[in-house]
C-alpha cells in the first residue's frame, strides 16, 4: 500500500494538462467518490497497529499534493486562456469609466469664469489662518460671537496676541492681497471655508465660497449692482432679475444680501423658492472704511465693493440638490449625474 501511495505521490507531481478537459478527468481518478483516494481510505479503514499511523500520514501527504497540484494547473490554464481571449483582435473592446467632475468644481469654474470675463484675476490664500486675516483686519469687534470657540476651529498651541484658526470665510485672501498691493485690486477668492457646525441636511462644518473684490478710485454701489446682475444672468439666465435686501456685516457699509429670481418657476412661486419668487445666493456691500485703514489703503482716496457666496448653495440651486451631505459621500450614483456637466 505504501509503494502504491508514493507511486500516486509521483504520478501527481508529473502530471500537466493541455486542456481542462484532461485536469478533471486526472481530479476525478484521483479524488473522485470512486477515485483512487477514496479506495486508499476504505482500505485504510482495516490497517491496524504500528503501520496505521504512518500509512494515514502518506494518504494525507498524497491528498494534499494532489489538491494543490490541480488547483496549480487550473489557474494556469485559466490565465492560459485569459491570455490568449486577450491577443484576441476581433473582442471587443471593454469600456473604461471615466471619471467626472465634482459637481462643486464645475460651479466653482463657472461662477469663476464669468467673474474672469469682466476682468476678474482669481487670488487663493491659506486655509489655516490667523486672527488678524480672518477678523481683526475685517473689523470685527473684539466680542464677535464668530471669534468664539463655538463658532471658530481655533488651533492649539494658541499665540495669545494673534490665535491660529482655520479660515471661516475666504475674506481673509482679499485682506492679504490689499495688505502687498495697492488699488487698483479686481480679484475673485475661490477655498474651503471650516465653520464649527452639526452637519445636516443644509449645514455643514466644511464648505467652498467664492468671493470678490473690486478696489479702485470712484467705484461705487451702482457698479456693485451692475457687477452682480452680469453674474446672475450669465450664472441662472438671461431672464433672472436680482434684488438686493439691506443687511450687516463688519466688513462692508452699506451690506446686502443677494437674491435672484427663482429660474425655476420664473418669479412665480414655486417650492424652490418657497413660493416667494427669490432664492438668496449670497451677500455684499460697499468696503467699510474700517477694513481699507487697517490694510494701509487710503479709504479717503479709494472705495470699493465686495460679495461672497456659498458653491454648494449655488449648485444646490442650479441642479436641485437637496441634501448637502450628497456633495461630500462620494457615491458615484450622485456624481455620475453630473456627467454632462463641463
Ligand atoms: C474684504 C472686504 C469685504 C465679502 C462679503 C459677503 C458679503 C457675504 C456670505 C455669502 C454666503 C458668506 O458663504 S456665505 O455664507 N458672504 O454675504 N461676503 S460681503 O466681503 C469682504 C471681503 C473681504 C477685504
Amino acid at each position: 500500500m505504501v509503494k502504491r501511495i508514493e507511486k500516486l505521490i509521483a504520478e501527481v507531481s508529473a502530471f500537466t494538462a493541455d486542456n481542462v478537459q484532461q485536469l478533471e478527468e486526472f481530479r476525478v481518478k484521483l479524488l473522485g467518490k470512486k477515485g483512487d483516494l477514496s479506495l486508499l481510505f476504505e482500505e485504510f479503514k482495516q490497517v491496524e497497529g504500528e503501520a496505521k499511523r504512518e500509512l494515514g500520514q502518506k494518504i494525507n501527504v498524497l491528498k494534499s499534493r494532489a489538491q494543490a497540484r490541480i488547483n496549480e494547473l487550473r489557474e494556469a490554464l485559466d490565465s492560459r486562456q485569459v491570455g490568449a481571449a486577450a491577443l484576441d483582435p476581433s473582442r471587443p473592446g471593454t469600456a473604461d469609466y471615466v471619471g467626472t467632475r465634482h459637481p462643486l468644481s464645475v460651479v466653482r469654474s463657472e461662477i469663476l469664469d464669468i467673474f474672469k470675463r469682466l476682468g476678474f484675476a482669481v487670488a487663493e490664500g491659506p486655509e489655516v489662518e490667523d486672527d488678524r486675516h480672518v477678523f481683526a483686519a475685517l473689523n470685527f469687534p473684539p466680542e464677535h460671537p464668530a471669534r468664539d470657540m463655538q463658532d471658530t476651529f481655533f488651533i492649539d498651541p494658541q499665540p495669545a496676541d494673534n490665535p491660529a484658526l482655520l479660515r471661516t470665510h475666504t475674506s481673509s485672501i482679499q485682506v492679504r492681497v490689499m495688505e502687498r498691493q495697492q488699488p487698483p485690486i479686481r480679484i475673485v477668492c475661490p477655498g474651503r471655508v471650516f465653520r464649527n457646525e452639526a452637519i445636516s441636511a443644509r449645514a455643514h462644518c466644511m464648505f467652498h465660497q467664492v468671493e470678490g473684490l473690486y478696489v479702485d478710485r470712484n467705484v461705487s454701489f451702482a457698479d456693485l449692482k451692475q457687477t452682480l446682475l452680469y453674474f446672475a444672468r450669465e450664472m441662472f439666465g438671461a431672464g433672472v432679475e436680482i434684488r438686493l435686501r439691506p443687511s450687516y456685516f463688519p466688513f462692508t457699509e452699506p451690506s446686502a444680501e443677494l437674491d435672484v429670481s427663482c429660474s425655476i418657476c420664473g418669479g412665480k412661486g414655486c417650492n424652490i423658492c418657497k413660493g416667494t419668487g427669490w432664492t438668496e445666493v449670497g451677500g455684499c456691500g460697499m468696503v467699510h472704511p474700517n477694513v481699507f485703514e487697517s490694510c494701509h489703503i487710503d479709504s479717503a482716496k479709494y472705495s470699493g465693493f465686495a460679495f461672497g457666496m456659498g458653491v454648494e448653495r449655488m449648485a444646490m440651486l442650479k441642479y436641485q440638490v437637496r441634501d448637502l451631505r450628497s456633495y461630500f459621500d462620494n457615491d458615484v450614483r450622485f456624481l455620475r449625474q453630473f456627467a454632462a456637466a463641463v
